[in-house]
C-alpha cells in the first residue's frame, strides 16, 4: 500500500499547493498533508524538514518496500499523478492535449501582474477593485484562452474532462471570485462550475477556518 502526504502551504494563499491537492482529490486518492505556514517564524525549519527545495507543494510516497520518493513542483506532481491515473487528466486528442500543455505551461511561466495584484485570498471578496492595465491584459488573455479550450474541447471543463489544465486555473478562478473581476458569461459559468467542485469547497472551507494573516498579501480595493 502506497502512502501519499502532500506538503502543502496556507490553504488561503497558497495557489501552487491548491493545483496538485485538487488533482489528489479528482483522483480519489486518500493523502495525509502536512502544511507549513507561509511568511512565519516555523517556515524555514518546517521547510528544512519537509522540502529539499524549501518550497511547496512537495509530495512524498512511500511504498511497501521502496524508498520514500519526493516530487517537487505543482506541474510535475500533477504530471506524477496523471501517469499514476493511466493519463486520465490529459486528453486522449494529441491536438487538445498539445493545447491544454500549452494553457498550462502559460499559467505555470506567466502571468505575473495577475499574481502580484491579485493574489490568491479565498477568505475575502472586494468589491470595485480596478486592475492596472497589464493585469487587465491578463485577465483578457486567460478569458480568450479559456473560451477557446471550451470551444475546442466542447466543455464542460477545459479540455473536456477534469484535466491538470482545470487544477492549474482553479486558483485564477478563485481570484476572479475575489476581486469580483468582469467576465464574458462563458467564463463566468466555468468559474461556478469550479467554485461548486466538491473538492473546491473542500479547500475553501479549510482556508476560511485558517486564522494567519499574510499582509503582503491581503490586497485592498482600489
Ligand atoms: N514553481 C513552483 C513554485 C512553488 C512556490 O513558489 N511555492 C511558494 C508557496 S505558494 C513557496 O514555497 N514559498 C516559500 C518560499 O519561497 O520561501 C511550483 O509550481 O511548485
Amino acid at each position: 500500500m502506497t502512502e501519499r502526504t502532500l506538503i502543502i502551504g496556507n490553504k488561503n494563499y497558497s495557489s501552487w499547493s491548491m493545483r496538485p491537492w485538487l488533482l489528489m482529490k479528482q483522483a480519489n486518492w486518500s493523502f495525509s498533508e502536512i502544511r507549513i505556514p507561509l511568511m512565519t517564524d516555523e517556515m524555514p525549519a518546517l521547510m528544512a524538514q519537509h522540502s529539499s527545495s524549501r518550497k511547496v507543494p512537495v509530495l512524498k510516497e512511500q511504498g511497501d518496500q521502496a524508498q520514500e520518493i519526493e516530487i517537487w513542483d505543482s506541474l510535475a506532481i500533477c504530471e506524477y499523478i496523471n501517469e499514476c491515473c493511466e493519463g486520465q487528466f490529459w486528453p486522449k486528442d494529441p491536438t487538445l492535449r498539445a493545447m491544454g500543455r500549452s494553457a498550462v505551461s502559460e499559467m505555470h511561466s506567466g502571468f505575473f501582474a495577475l499574481r502580484g495584484e491579485l493574489p490568491m485570498n479565498m477568505r475575502k471578496t472586494f468589491s470595485g477593485f480596478t486592475p492596472s492595465d497589464a493585469a487587465q491584459k491578463e485577465i483578457d488573455r486567460i478569458s480568450s484562452l479559456w473560451q477557446q479550450l471550451l470551444t475546442a474541447s466542447g466543455g464542460p471543463w477545459l479540455l473536456g474532462d477534469f484535466s491538470i489544465a482545470d487544477a492549474f486555473y482553479a486558483p485564477v478562478v478563485s481570484r476572479f471570485i475575489t476581486y469580483q473581476v468582469d467576465l464574458p458569461e462563458a467564463c463566468q459559468a466555468y468559474c461556478q462550475q469550479v467554485e461548486q467542485l466538491e473538492a473546491y469547497q473542500e479547500w475553501k472551507a479549510a482556508a476560511c477556518d485558517e486564522s494567519e494573516v499574510i499582509q503582503v498579501a491581503e490586497v485592498e480595493a482600489h
